[in-house]
């Protein structure tokens, strides 16, 4: 697994070249936005256990049949793992954000989801619709403008996004 910063430097290894200005110039970027990175960051592991029980709460009412008799999620054993499943997301998306980069999520959760959750019977797309709720739950935390200097997180944000989105492809 890598940070946006080893990624770049494996990528210019890999031709033997020096990195270029405009990869450079992405990593600056970076490090401009280090503060605002681990602010959101913070936010969202702060408020991790409201962010997964909201998300779930939600698909829940909207997909009552996942906890009633027969459904993926019904029986307190099931429904526990469903919020765990929940909860190991939303930490792989803010260790993703903390690199800048997805190959963590992507090595350590991700890979294999989708054929977990067939063997399982485990409903992907109900997990993709649970993953979106979190996703909406988190950007508004870190887009709070309440007890910090308000400024442009709006690459931030849609880096942020994309994580969840790519966790929500990835078992839809
Ligand atoms: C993935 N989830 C489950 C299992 C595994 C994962 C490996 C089987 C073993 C177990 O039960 O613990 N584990 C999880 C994960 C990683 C990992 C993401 C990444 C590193 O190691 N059921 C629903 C909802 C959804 C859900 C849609 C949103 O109806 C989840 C929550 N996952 C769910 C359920 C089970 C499960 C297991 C209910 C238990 C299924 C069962 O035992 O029948």
């Amino acid at each position: 697994t890598l940070d946006v910063f080893s990624k770049v430097v494996s990528q210019a290894d890999a031709r033997g070249e020096f990195l270029s200005t405009e990869q450079l110039d992405a990593l600056s970027a970076v490090v401009a936005s280090g503060n605002k990175r681990l602010d959101a960051v913070n936010r969202i592991t702060s408020n991790a256990s409201a962010i997964v029980t909201n998300a779930a709460r939600s698909l829940f009412e909207e997909q009552p049949q996942l906890i009633a008799p027969g459904g993926n999620a019904y029986t307190n054993r099931r429904n526990a793992a469903c919020l765990r499943d929940m909860e190991i997301i939303l930490r792989y998306v803010t260790y993703a954000a903390i690199a800048g980069d997805a190959s963590v999520l992507d090595d350590r959760c991700l890979n294999g989801l989708r054929e977990t959750y067939q063997a399982l019977g485990t409903p992907g797309s109900s997990v993709a619709v649970g993953v979106g709720k979190m996703k909406e739950a988190a950007i508004a935390i870190v887009n709070d403008p309440n007890g910090i200097t308000k400024g442009d997180c709006s690459s931030l944000v849609s880096e942020l996004a994309s994580y969840f989105d790519r966790a929500a492809a990835a078992v839809a």
